[in-house]
């Protein structure tokens, strides 16, 4: 799958054309990922988010991107882990669905995710990456839009799990490794 891969760095000096928020339920902000996107975009985002009236875990919205060099930033909340039996799974998969929906439906070609749920949310990153590859490459299967999807990890050791789950997943044979 040449539209997609798995990337380590820092997501707000994404040349990504729309980079994503892991954002909370009010939309204004907090630590992680995305207390660097606010503060790379400036106070002009937060003024944007609070148009927005927040917005349902599993969901997203988009924005401007600002200061940043993305264009849009798609702003979705992802699952708080409970231990997996409160919809967790359900949950991530349709934040990384309604990104890509609300992508494609903007003709954003170009889409950078970072991990979403695995930070300060808990969700387990082995787990995680399963179920946001899944959503991915599902949806690449039957949309031309976004052109190109990377997963921007803060870790090697984040890619390395995205890279080992990949391989067992979507890796017919050695030659298609990541
Ligand atoms: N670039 C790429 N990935 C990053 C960056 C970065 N600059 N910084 C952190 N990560 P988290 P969550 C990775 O905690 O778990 C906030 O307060 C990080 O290593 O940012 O969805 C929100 O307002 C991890 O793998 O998001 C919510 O309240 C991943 O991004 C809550 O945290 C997500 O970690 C959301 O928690």
């Amino acid at each position: 799958m040449d539209r997609f891969s798995i990337v380590v760095g820092d997501i707000t000096g994404s040349d990504a054309e729309a980079i994503v928020n892991a954002a909370n339920t009010t939309l204004l902000g907090g630590s992680g990922v995305d207390g660097a996107i606010h503060a790379a975009a400036g106070p002009a985002l937060l003024a944007e988010c609070r148009t927005l009236g927040g917005c349902e875990t599993g969901r997203a919205k988009l924005t401007a991107g600002y200061r940043l060099r993305a264009k849009y930033v798609i702003h979705t909340p992802g699952p708080i882990w409970h231990g997996g039996d409160r919809g967790e799974p359900a949950l991530l998969a349709s934040c990384y669905r309604s990104c890509l929906e609300l992508a494609e439906e903007r003709g954003i070609r170009t889409l950078d995710f970072c991990s979403i749920s695995t930070g300060v949310y808990g969700y387990p990153l082995p787990l995680a990456a399963t179920v946001a590859l899944r959503a991915i490459m599902d949806f690449l299967a039957d949309h031309p839009l976004p052109e190109r999807v990377r997963m921007v990890c803060h870790t090697e050791a984040a890619a390395e799990i995205y890279r080992q789950t990949w391989n067992l997943w979507y890796a017919a044979d050695k030659d298609h490794r990541l």
